[in-house]
């Protein structure tokens, strides 16, 4: 397998934490970006048309585009025990945290690219202030949705400690301290990331 990845990008974290997890990392090339997932001319555009990171050549040659199947295909793959679970309530209760944390990235990816790639006379800032407020409340909901969930290890526990630790990793482009405003979703990721090194090897760093 191929994987096209970068070592800042939330997303990319949630597939190579599973890829981990699994213990499929001998099986795959990993393809970090040259330059940034924003760059046209970076050459994973060649293998993905819609520009995005991470993209997954299976062995047979066909490529997987979106994190979270990315993810599935890798938890089927491997030998260990499903970080998807594969139906009833644990499998609609973890894609539902994923989903909420995974809300919060896609709402807040583009508008970081807007503030560190345009000029500030450039930013759609009364669109930006809407997002803020939508992700505050998420992250409210977010503290909420963790809790039956302790520290266990799943799809939607490990992408809210993707989202959180890279919120702290952007916090100050983002300008809003979530240690500030939300101590125990820090105080909870910094608990997961002592237990699982499949976390701790691959908080986002530049
Ligand atoms: N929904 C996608 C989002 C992936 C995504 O937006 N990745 C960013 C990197 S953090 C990217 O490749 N951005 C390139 C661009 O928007 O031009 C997923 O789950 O994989």
């Amino acid at each position: 397998m191929k994987l096209w990845i970068s070592k800042a990008s939330p997303f990319v974290r949630k597939v190579l934490a599973v890829l981990k997890h699994q213990q499929l990392e001998s099986k795959t090339e990993l393809q970090l970006v040259p330059t940034t997932s924003f760059d046209p001319n970076s050459p994973h555009n060649q293998d993905n048309p819609l520009g995005r990171i991470p993209a997954l050549q299976r062995n047979c040659g066909n490529w997987l585009f979106g994190s979270l199947l990315i993810a599935e295909y890798l938890d089927q793959k491997g030998n260990q025990p499903k970080l998807i679970p594969e139906s009833g309530k644990p499998r609609w209760a973890a894609l539902a945290l994923h989903n909420l944390a995974d809300g919060i990235l896609e709402n807040t990816t583009p508008m970081l690219a807007e503030k560190m790639l345009r000029p500030e006379t450039e930013w759609w800032t009364s669109r930006h202030q809407q997002l803020m407020e939508r992700n505050i409340r998420s992250f409210a909901q977010l503290e909420k949705a963790i809790e039956p969930f302790g520290t266990e290890l799943n799809i939607g526990t490990l992408n809210a400690v993707c989202l959180i630790d890279w919120w702290q990793f952007r916090n100050e482009k983002l300008g809003y301290d979530l240690a500030k405003h939300q101590p125990n979703l820090i105080g909870w990721a910094s608990e997961m990331n002592a237990k699982y090194p499949v976390l701790a090897e691959t908080k986002p760093s530049v």
